[in-house]
């Protein structure tokens, strides 16, 4: 690992550094977590965002900035303890600024770390499961009066049918070289064309709330407190914009109700689990009952279907392209990730009459 030391000189005073590691797994940013000598300082988070990805990253600093603050005085509202493990905090430069440039033109960023807490790449109990969701829809409920509108940093992220029609791009250019490799995959994206229109058409429509949304709610995008194990903070802001309530609940179905990891080879250890959904659906609804819509309702058991599915071209494409978004460990990485998603679409397609079910007796 390179330590970033000119990307941490901006934020603090590098003698009272004591160590630098990497954090979490991530497929997009770089994350490090900075250590100090003084024994009572908390470390700093320092990630050099990937500005490939978000094109417009003081925009994106300006909705982080709008979101945290407000979760602040919502916590404040509330009365709620320990608010500073429950909202992230930015940490500003020396001079008073969101975002460092370095000369290379990479954007950096702190945040204040939040001591005492676990993340997870794959869930391993029915709490963790309730404890996330619950997490996710208190933020959804925290968004509801936010001030001021946010900026579309990645116009169309969520919008399926989009990402349906850059796929077939990307096989019409096969710039890898990879076309060869992923007819079952792209078979199996043609024949859930229908899928992709589930949600976009009737956002279009005005069938559907337009709220402020996460957008990113995958399981390790949520701290744990590492005594209670209960879900204390939701982290990852980048991509929190205006979408679906069904983007959320749709990926925490994708990432939350299977043991297996995201990127799982063999298929045939791919289940989605009934218990695991149903502790999904109780902790989200906690605080989302509150507000939800009946058209929202109605579609919770699909969401995961599509998100899962919406990923799986994501990761197909990029496959096609040569591997120039998401990070990858083997050359056929994005490949097994794309067919890991499909396989979660299909086993959420199969139980979706039983999710239904479940959904009705909560309504
Ligand atoms: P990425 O965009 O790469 O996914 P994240 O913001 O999700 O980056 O952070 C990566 C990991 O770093 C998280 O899964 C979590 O384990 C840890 N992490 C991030 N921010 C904090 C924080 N403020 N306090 C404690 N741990 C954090
Ligand atoms: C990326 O940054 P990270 O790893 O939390 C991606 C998400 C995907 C996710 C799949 C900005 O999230 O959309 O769902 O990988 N983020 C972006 O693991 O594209
Ligand atoms: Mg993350």
């Amino acid at each position: 690992m390179t330590v970033p030391h000119h990307a941490i000189s901006p934020f603090t005073d590098l003698k009272k550094v004591s160590g630098v590691s990497c954090l979490g797994n991530g497929h997009i940013n770089d994350t490090y977590l900075v250590s100090f000598v003084e024994a009572d300082r908390l470390p700093m988070v320092l990630q050099r965002v990937n500005h490939r990805v978000f094109p417009d990253v003081p925009g994106m600093m300006a909705n982080i900035r709008q979101v945290t603050d407000h979760q602040h005085r919502k916590l404040a509202e509330w009365g709620r303890d320990q608010p500073e493990r429950r909202a992230l905090r930015l940490l500003p430069t020396l001079d008073d600024r969101d975002l460092f440039v370095d000369e290379a033109g990479d954007f950096w960023r702190a945040f204040d770390y939040i001591p005492e807490v676990t993340s997870i790449d794959v869930v391993k109990s029915a709490e963790q499961v309730f404890e996330a969701a619950k997490a996710f829809g208190e933020f959804q409920y925290q968004m509801a009066d936010l001030p001021g509108t946010l900026l579309d940093t990645i116009p169309n992220f969520h919008h399926t049918p989009s990402r349906y029609d850059a796929l077939e791009s990307s096989v019409s250019q096969d710039l890898a070289g990879r076309g060869r490799f992923i007819s079952a995959e792209l078979a199996f994206a043609r024949a859930h064309r229908d899928l992709a229109h589930g949600v976009a058409d009737l956002m279009e429509a005005g069938d559907l709330p337009v709220r402020v949304t996460h957008n990113d709610t995958k399981i390790n995008n949520i701290l744990f407190d590492s005594q209670s194990g209960k879900g204390i903070c939701v982290i990852d802001l980048d991509t929190v914009m205006t979408g679906s309530l069904l983007y959320d609940f749709g990926d925490l179905v994708r990432t939350a109700t299977s043991l297996a990891d995201e990127d799982e080879p063999d298929l045939a250890k791919i289940q989605v689990e009934m218990p695991l959904f149903e502790a999904l659906l109780n902790g989200f609804l906690t605080k989302a009952s509150a507000f939800i819509d009946p058209k929202e309702l109605e579609l919770l058991p699909m969401s995961g279907a599509l998100i899962s599915y919406e990923l799986g071209m994501r990761f197909l494409k990029d496959y096609l392209d040569g591997d120039l978004y998401f990070k990858v460990a083997h050359p056929h990485h994005n490949l097994q990730r794309c067919r890991a998603q499909f396989r979660r679409a299909e086993c959420i397609l199969r139980l979706e009459r039983e999710m239904t079910e479940m959904v009705c007796q909560r309504s």
